[in-house]
């Protein structure tokens, strides 16, 4: 199975300054494959080297704006039809949005996020957002299970209009074991998982580089043991977003993310 890592830094409507997030990303990801290409002596990085195909949009002009969600929604269907598996970097996570599109309606999305996209608050715009954008998603929606919102306002049975289930940060504080069991259960049966990341769903103590950053977080190395229980066979794709460089910390966030990229290209291939 081939990898195709997609850079799309578009970044409107929210969160504007994670376009360069992914720009960042764009070049330490080129960095670690030429790194592989160099390196002489057999390294872990040789099962997954030859594997990874990359490509970077560009956001410069109106034109490049125009038909965003319509250009991402075809390249993400050729990706998912080849049966590629998909690494999509996305500057806020509204850019995510083709992908919910896209997704067989029988994937489970395993969505980390601090928020919850479904926001229709009084002093929320109802127009098309990175804080809403699962409202204007292609329905039905895809099957969505969020992991490690902070959510006080939004109450249980809005929720579950729109999400199949939903552990929050004071869930997972409360028995991490339990919600990684069911978690495991859920995705036992399912033949294709999504792993889609917004970086708040970090603690801001590891994570600073976002910009709606909440506190009482998860941290970096809950995406491992979520891994562990997703199981890599069924893991068909992770996305990476709302990565704000310039809150960033002598680099601090970039090498997380980084080291989580490279650990998921490991987990899938290695034998
Ligand atoms: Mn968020």
């Amino acid at each position: 199975m081939m990898t195709r890592a997609i850079f799309f830094p578009f970044d409107l409507f929210g969160s504007a300054g994670t376009r360069t997030g992914v720009e960042l990303l764009a070049d330490a990801f080129q960095e670690m494959l030429a790194d592989n290409k160099r390196e002489r002596i057999a390294t872990r990085a040789r099962a997954y080297a030859d594997k990874v195909r990359f490509e970077e949009y560009t956001f410069e002009s109106l034109a490049d704006y125009k038909d965003w969600r319509g250009q991402a929604r075809t390249r993400v269907r050729q990706v998912l039809r080849q049966d590629e598996f998909l690494v999509w970097v996305t500057g806020n996570h509204l850019g995510a949005l083709p992908i919910y599109d896209e997704l067989p309606r029988d994937t489970l999305v395993v969505q980390l996020d601090a928020h919850l996209d479904i926001y229709n608050l009084s002093d929320c715009t109802s127009e098309l957002s990175h804080g809403n954008f699962l409202l204007h998603a292609d329905k039905p929606l895809p099957r969505i299970v969020n992991v490690g919102h902070r959510e006080l306002l939004l109450r249980a049975e809005y929720i579950q209009k729109h999400y199949d289930a939903h552990f929050s940060a004071v869930d997972l504080a409360l028995d991490r074991v339990a919600v990684l069991g069911k978690l495991r259960e859920m995705c036992q049966p399912v033949e294709r998982v999504f792993l889609d990341l917004d970086c708040d769903v970090f603690d801001p103590a590891y994570v600073p580089a976002t910009a709606q950053a909440r506190p009482c977080g998860v941290d970096p190395l809950f995406v491992v043991q979520l891994l562990d229980a997703v199981g890599a066979e069924r893991l068909a794709g992770f996305a990476i977003s709302e990565f704000d460089p310039a809150r960033d910390r002598n680099d601090r966030c970039l090498e997380t993310l980084m080291w989580l990229m490279e650990h998921v290209l490991l987990t899938k291939y290695e034998k």
